[in-house]
Parts: structure tokens; C-alpha cells; sequence
């Protein structure tokens, strides 16, 4: 090993600043007070670590390696001077799915810390969930030498140069922090990506093995800052005079609110009722009108609901809010069948064109929506009684129809050989119990998700996450995670999938070691049900989505000590009486629950879109070049 002769000396001057800085009460405040000088003489690694506190940066998730050792010995004395957190993890996904919660859940910006190759690989496996929901977080990787001295273990074995920074600039944006003053430029553009007003997402910094110890000077009052953008929307008022009156005319008018709706509830719903357009929601937007709104629609899309999709099949006027049109949510482009025009509310030029015939509204969509209801006449909603009516009574079939399958007894199961819950009555007893405790709720992908957010009755955004944009198998459990670093906590609930818990067990252990107070319930159906599902609607038959082999979950999780691990038992009594105890739990809960699968109708909650995949494609895509919009 080499010798660094003046380690303790460096080590001694970092624990000073970091000192100061605790001291004070912030790096902002040490500055302020002369604690800390302007100009000071670190490595990139600290530079780093006071650039990201600069930005309110101030918990790490980590899994080190020979790639990130140096940034793991300045986050060690940071953290023992009590300015920055760093919780170690044992998997990457799972870190990067705890890291996107944390942000998502909470608000608080983490940053993930991985060692240089498959760490690294698996971190950015991970970070397309905080892509797909537009979820700003750090990735730290550790990188190749610039000095090019030979090939560097683990790193991509090519004759080429930035690899991993090229892979990482494909997902988000990336910098290579090949020279250590670069820090200022690499941090600058990091702030606008995690805090990006409608298009946040990962920013990965690529810190090169060599780079890390290297001296720099950091002007700490020249770290940029967390940008503060104000509110966007069009300046004039014609085009909401024209978008008013569009609405005004129209006798049929739906609001598809995207998940970028999530915290406009009431610019939303104030816009929903001046103008007397039913809404349908995202899987990612339930809550944004309370669930018994007569104005709430529900869930519409290739999965939808008898409502949703009503409204979105019959509307003749649209305004898209917050959505980027994933097939999930605008049935691969041929849910809006009568739509004769569109009004579109989003902060993304090429999201807010994304259809033809669009009245585009670009900006905020607090400010946008406000501005539109502020122009709407009175009258606007004259016209419409017949078309809410009517869109009543569809909710009002959706209702029975859910009624019947969460009234619906065991059901006879052929994995279980006894009758067991279907899983939207079972999924139904664990989210009312989620509201009854106040619990916010994760779901995890699969068929656990797509009756999760048929299913839910939310009154608020917020109380759901679900990671609909990558639909990331093992985000739910992992998710919990976030809880165990936020400042304030809230018990939450993760919807699992057997197969989607078996992705990410990690939590298991993680859960305990941090301190996370929450609960997974595993809905066991003994296979990947949502693909069985698919396979047999296309081709009839299924394939190897399933296996033969029964896993005690209850005994898995109670061999990590500080786990409570329960049964629920195959009826909706004991199912509430588990939910009850694990509840109570002073930390990790799983629940075991067994449910039913197969062609049972009570078992399921159904598809009422359209859907661009296996053999729909041919029908799905003739109509969707038929159809103008
Ligand atoms: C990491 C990952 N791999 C594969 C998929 C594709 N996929 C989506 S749902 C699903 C099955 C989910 O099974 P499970 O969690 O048991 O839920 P179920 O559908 O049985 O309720 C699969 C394989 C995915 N979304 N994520
Ligand atoms: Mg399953």
C-alpha cells in the first residue's frame, strides 16, 4: 500500500470544516460567520460533499468499493461531526429505488454512492425508476482513471474513452468530473437536473479513481446554489380566452390529469368543476379530486376503469394536464376515440404538442390552470349536465363492479389447493387499513399495481406512490427505505407481488439496520401473475411465469432478526387481525398473504383499453393511424 505521509494532517483540516460547519448550523451559515473560508484548499471528493451541502444535500446512501473509497473516508468525518448522513445498503437498485422514495416521498434530495463497474451498472439499472417519475436524485459512481495508465478493474473493457459517462448520459444527464475545478460546471448542471421544474430525473457525477484525492481549490460562496425558478405560464390572455371558450362550447369535456397533476389537488379540482369537465385520472394522479368527487372519473388507460375510460372514449374535448401520453395512460394513443380537440397544460414543449389539434398551454400547471378557470364564464358548465350525468352513472357501475370482487368469499386456488382471497379483495383490505392508519402506500408492479391503482380511494396525491413509469419490480419494499433517512417519517405500507418482493429482499436486512418503521405485505399468488395474465388474454396459454416452489415468507423474514413476520391467514378476518398486529410493531412488518389466481372473473379487476403489445398490435396500431388526433 502507498503511503500518504500527511493523511492525518488532511484528515485533521477536513474534520475542522466540518466542525465549523455543524457548528454553525450550515454550510450557508458557516460562510456567513467566517466559520469557514471562502477559498478552501480540499479534495474533489470533500469538494464534493460541500458542493452537494451547498444544494441541501445531506444523506447518502452507499455501497463502497475500490471505486469510491476516498469520497467514503470524507462522508465517514462528516458524518461523525453530525453534518451528513450516509446509510449503507446491499443492493444497488434497492438503493437507487430508496434514494428516488426519499426525494419523491419527502422532498429531501439524496445522493447514491457506488464503487466504480457493477455497482455502478446496478445503481443505473435502478435510477430508471427517478427517470420514468421525473424524480431528481444524485448518483455518485465511481469511475476509470483519466491518467489511462492500463485498463482499471471493473470499468467497460474498451479501447475507449468516458464510457460510463456516455451509458449515463443516455438516461439522464452526467458529468465526468475528469478535472477536479470542473466540480462548479458539474454541480451547476446537476442542480438544474435534480430541480428541474417539470422534467427533474437522475444527474450522475462519474468520479474517476485518480480524481477523487486530487487537490483543488473551491470557492464554497461560487457552489451553485438550488436554483429558484419562478412559476411559468403565457404571458397574454388569449390563448385562455380561446381555451375558454373551446370548453364553453363543448357539451363533453374530460381532463386527463397526469401525474404531473400531483400536488395542483386544487388548482385540479377548481378547474374541474368551473369548467364541467369530468376527470380521469393516472395510476400515478389518483387523489388529485377526492375519490367520491362526482367529477372523479377514476383511473383511465390500457388497464382504466368502466368510468375512466368511458369518459376518455366519449369526451369531445380534452385538456391533458401534466401528461406525457404513456401507453398506459392514452391507450397507446387511441383513448380519446371522440375528441375533436385538445387543450394541453404542461411545462414540457414536447409533451404539451403531443397531439394534434392541441390549444397548447404551456408552464406551471398551478399558474396555467388557475389563469384558464379564472377565464371560464359561469356559463361554462350549462351545457354539460347530461354528459356528468351520464358519467355518474358509469362510476356508479365501476363501484358495483369493484363491490362485487372485494365482497367476493375465497376463491378455490389450484397453487394453494385450498380457496384463497382474490387479490383485489385482499389489496382493498390492506389499503383501508393504510387510510385508516394514515399510512401512505407504495405498490410494487405487476397485478398488485394495476388493481392497486384501480382500487385505491384516495382523497389527496400523496398517499399513493405508485412507480408506474418504469413499473420497477422490487421499488415497493425498497422504497421503504426512505423512511428510515427522512426528517419526518411516515409509517408507510409496500404492495408487493411475490415476484416482485424476490427482486429486492434486501429491505429485509436494510429495514432493521436503519430503523424503518413500516410494514410489506406480500400478496403471494405463486407466480408473475400481471404476464400469465397477458400471455393467456393473447395467446391463451401460459409460459414460465410461474414455478413449483412454495417459499415460506413468514419464515424467510423472520430469520433476520428484528423482522416481525406474520401469516394472514386466507380469509379478510384474519388478514385485518395481521394487518392490526404488524401494525403495532415498533419497526419491519411483513405480512403473508396468500392470493388467488386464475380465470375466476371475481378474481381480478379487469382491462378496459386498448394496449400496443403481442398480438393487439396489429388492431391497436390501424387504429391509431386512422384516427387525427
Ligand atoms: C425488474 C422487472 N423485471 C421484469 C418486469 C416485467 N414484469 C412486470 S409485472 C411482472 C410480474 C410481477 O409479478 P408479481 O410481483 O408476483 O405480481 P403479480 O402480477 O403476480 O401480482 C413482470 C415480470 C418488471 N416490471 N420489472
Ligand atoms: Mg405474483
Amino acid at each position: 500500500m502507498l503511503e500518504r505521509p500527511n493523511e492525518t494532517e488532511l484528515s485533521a483540516r477536513m474534520r475542522e470544516r466540518a466542525r465549523a460547519i455543524a457548528r454553525a448550523g450550515g454550510i450557508d451559515a458557516a460562510l456567513a460567520k467566517g466559520a469557514v473560508p471562502k477559498l478552501v484548499d480540499c479534495t474533489l471528493s470533500e469538494g464534493i460533499v460541500l458542493g452537494l451541502l451547498k444544494q441541501g444535500v445531506r444523506k447518502y446512501l452507499a455501497i463502497f468499493g475500490h471505486g469510491s473509497t476516498d469520497l467514503g473516508e470524507v462522508l465517514r468525518i462528516y458524518e461523525e461531526e453530525g453534518v451528513t448522513r450516509t446509510i449503507n445498503c446491499r443492493n444497488e437498485v434497492a438503493m437507487a429505488h430508496a434514494a428516488t422514495a426519499l426525494r419523491w416521498q419527502y422532498g429531501e434530495i439524496p445522493a447514491v454512492v457506488t464503487s466504480i463497474g457493477p455497482g455502478a451498472m446496478q445503481a443505473f439499472a435502478g435510477s430508471l425508476a427517478s427517470a420514468s417519475n421525473g424524480v431528481g436524485v444524485y448518483h455518485i459512481y465511481g469511475d476509470e482513471t483519466t491518467f489511462g495508465e492500463g485498463y482499471n478493474m471493473q470499468q467497460v473493457p474498451k479501447e475507449e474513452q468516458g464510457l460510463f459517462g456516455r451509458m449515463t448520459a443516455v438516461m439522464g444527464r452526467s458529468y465526468v468530473l475528469h478535472t477536479p475545478q470542473a466540480l462548479r460546471d458539474a454541480l451547476r448542471r446537476g442542480a438544474l437536473t435534480v430541480n428541474h421544474p417539470y422534467r427533474a430525473g437522475p444527474f450522475y457525477l462519474l468520479l474517476p479513481l485518480n480524481t477523487q484525492p486530487a487537490p483543488l481549490t473551491v470557492n464554497l460562496a461560487a457552489l451553485p446554489e438550488r436554483p429558484a425558478l419562478p412559476e411559468l405560464a403565457p404571458a397574454s390572455n388569449e390563448a385562455f380566452d380561446q381555451a375558454a371558450a373551446l370548453i364553453a362550447r363543448a357539451a363533453r369535456v374530460a381532463i386527463k390529469a397526469g401525474g404531473g397533476t400531483r400536488g395542483h389537488d386544487a388548482a385540479v379540482r377548481r378547474l374541474a368543476e368551473a369548467a364541467g369537465a369530468v376527470a380521469v385520472l393516472s395510476p400515478g394522479s389518483t387523489g388529485v379530486l377526492p375519490d367520491a368527487h362526482p367529477q372523479n372519473m377514476h383511473v383511465g388507460g390500457s388497464k382504466g376503469s368502466i368510468s375512466g375510460n368511458h369518459a376518455m372514449a366519449q369526451c369531445e374535448l380534452l385538456i391533458v394536464i401534466g401528461s406525457r401520453a404513456v401507453c398506459q395512460a392514452d391507450c397507446s394513443g387511441i383513448g380519446y376515440k371522440a375528441a375533436q380537440a385538445v387543450i394541453n397544460i404542461n411545462g414540457d414543449f414536447a409533451d404539451v404538442a403531443h397531439y394534434n389539434r392541441t390549444l397548447a398551454l404551456p408552464g406551471d400547471i398551478g399558474a396555467v390552470c388557475a389563469r384558464l378557470t379564472a377565464a371560464l364564464p359561469a356559463s361554462a358548465t350549462a351545457n354539460k349536465r347530461a354528459w356528468l350525468d351520464a358519467c355518474v352513472a358509469k362510476k356508479n357501475e365501476w363501484a358495483d363492479y369493484k363491490r362485487a370482487r372485494f365482497a367476493a368469499e375465497p376463491i378455490r386456488d389450484e397453487a394453494w389447493q385450498r380457496p384463497a382471497l382474490g387479490q383485489p379483495a385482499a389489496i382493498k383490505i390492506v389499503a383501508d387499513f393504510a387510510k385508516e392508519v394514515g399510512a401512505a402506500k407504495f405498490f410494487d408492479a405487476g397485478d398488485v399495481q394495476a388493481n392497486g391503482f384501480q382500487i385505491v380511494e384516495d382523497d389527496r396525491t400523496g398517499d399513493t406512490f405508485t412507480e408506474a413509469g418504469a413499473s420497477y419490480m422490487g421499488f415497493a419494499p425498497s422504497a421503504l427505505l426512505a423512511s428510515a433517512l427522512a426528517e419526518n417519517p411516515r409509517y408507510s405500507v409496500a404492495f408487493c407481488g411475490d415476484g416482485s418482493f424476490m427482486m429486492n429482499p434486501q429491505i429485509l436486512i436494510d429495514g432493521v439496520e436503519h430503523g424503518v418503521r413500516g410494514m410489506i405485505v406480500i400478496f403471494d399468488n405463486r407466480r408473475m401473475a400481471a404476464i400469465t395474465g397477458l400471455q393467456v388474454a393473447q395467446y391463451g396459454r401460459p409460459f414460465r411465469t410461474s414455478d413449483g416452489v412454495a417459499v415460506d415468507y413468514v419464515r424467510m423474514a423472520a430469520a433476520v432478526a428484528g423482522v416481525h413476520a406474520a401469516h394472514a391467514g386466507f380469509d379478510a378476518g384474519s388478514l385485518r387481525q395481521a394487518l392490526r398486529t404488524a401494525h403495532a410493531y415498533k419497526g419491519l412488518s411483513v405480512v403473508h398473504i396468500p392470493v388467488y389466481s386464475g380465470p375466476h372473473e371475481l378474481g381480478g379487476l379487469g382491462a378496459w383499453g386498448e394496449w400496443n403489445v403481442g398480438n393487439w398490435c396489429e388492431e391497436v396500431q390501424r387504429t391509431w393511424i386512422e384516427q387525427d388526433l
